[in-house]
């Protein structure tokens, strides 16, 4: 298939590229270092310096013999997103091709105004370029497990069926995003259904939790092809941090009272999710929904991880509750539905101490690089 990977130097759009060209997919992996730049303006920069996107095509090209296109452009401009279709001809398209984080979208109005720019933007120019050059294609989207929320029922996966004065109909599930980034994405989910419906186009729309993991069996141990790891309160995830924060002996940031759950995923499973939704396209006219996490862990849960993990590897490791500077309930009720992907042919990698443990020892490659005043700057939600 030709494969489009739009945001392809990101977290997750590297590991993407390397993924599918090495399982024998004709790639094209387009970005325009958005999150690079915005590392670098608010000095959030990742552990380590991660080669540019042509670099890492070149790298990857010598390590496995295979190719990975690259262009490099803004996917909000139509003259620049046109073009690229128009050339390649996509079979599918994997848009991750957003500003993915929660607490930069909080920063101020600047930053939320780039947030809703950008990701709306993108995804208008994606849903507009697939009408009008590749209609037959299959669009794989990244969502959030976040544009549900928490709420106090359980969450299906994607629909919902109600039952009202004697009548029943199926319905997006209700959601209720905790940031304006994952709000972006609510507004992306119903922009892809109202053209779903429209148009007949056909999405796959990822609900996905919190990813860990840096290594792949693409990347192995070459250090030149592993993705971006982010430690700082803005672009790192929860797990990501906790580990940086262990091997340089800063007391684990736990926010509140650490009950917040989440469906979290390592990196290899989030692409052998999209790997499956790529190899198996919704049909004509469908919104399809998956849930995409592998298993739930509280923020107490994931502490306790690492500080068990630590001890293993003669790290003293500090837990520490903080004032938590988001809005966000601490305690709550969690039972998403995930089975969506389980059916299709996912084998879960859960989180088991020889897991930690090895991305602890990846982390502690870098310890002279880590700079502790990254870790906590307090970014509040509230005015
Ligand atoms: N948390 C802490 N301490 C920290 C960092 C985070 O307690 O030092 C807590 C947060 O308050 C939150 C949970 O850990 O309750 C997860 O936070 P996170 O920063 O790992 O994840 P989040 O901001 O939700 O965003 C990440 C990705 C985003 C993706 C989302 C999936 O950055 O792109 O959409 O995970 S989900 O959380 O399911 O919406």
């Amino acid at each position: 298939m030709k494969v489009l990977i739009l945001g392809g130097d990101g977290y997750i759009g590297w590991p993407t590229a390397m993924k599918l060209s090495a399982t024998g997919h004709e790639v094209m992996a387009v970005d325009n270092y958005l999150r690079r730049r915005l590392m670098r303006d608010i000095d959030c920069e990742a552990l380590f310096e991660v080669p540019n996107l042509h670099e890492r095509a070149r790298v990857w090209e010598e390590s496995s013999g295979k190719s990975v296109e690259v262009r490099i452009g803004d996917l909000d401009d139509w003259s620049f997103i046109s073009s690229i279709f128009e050339e390649f001809k996509p079979d599918s398209i994997i848009h991750y091709a957003e500003q993915p984080s929660a607490p930069y979208s909080m920063l101020d109005r600047r930053a939320a105004r780039l947030t809703l720019d950008n990701n709306l933007g993108v995804t208008f120019n994606v849903i507009q370029a697939m009408a009008e050059y590749t209609p037959e294609a299959h669009l794989v989207k990244l969502g959030t497990m976040g544009e549900y929320g928490t709420p106090n029922i359980d969450i299906e996966e994607g629909w919902i069926e109600i039952e009202h004065k004697g009548r029943s109909d199926k319905f997006l599930f209700p959601r209720a995003a905790g940031s304006f980034y994952h709000t972006t994405k609510v507004l992306d989910t119903d922009m892809l259904w109202f053209y779903v419906r429209v148009w007949g186009l056909r999405v796959t729309d990822l609900m996905q939790g919190p990813v860990y993991g840096l290594a792949t069996e693409e990347s192995g141990e070459d250090d030149r092809l592993y993705s971006f790891l982010n430690y700082d309160e803005v672009f790192g995830t929860v797990l990501n941090r906790f580990m940086v924060q262990a091997v340089a002996g800063y007391p684990l940031t736990v926010y509140g009272r650490g009950g917040q759950t989440r469906g979290y995923l390592h990196l290899k499973d989030a692409l052998q999710c999209v790997q499956l939704a790529v190899e198996t396209p919704a049909d004509k006219g469908e919104l399809r929904v998956f849930n995409q996490f592998v298993e739930t862990f509280s923020v107490n849960d994931l502490a306790e991880l690492v500080r068990k993990s630590g001890e293993r590897l003669g790290l003293q490791v500090e837990v520490k509750n903080l004032p938590n500077p988001r809005k966000e309930a601490e305690e709550h009720y969690y039972n998403p539905a995930h089975t969506g992907l389980i059916d299709l042919g996912l084998q879960p990698n859960k989180l088991t101490d020889e897991v930690v443990d090895h991305m602890m020892e990846i982390t502690m490659r870098y310890r002279d690089q880590i700079s502790t005043d990254r870790i906590f700057r307090g970014v509040k939600w509230k005015k």
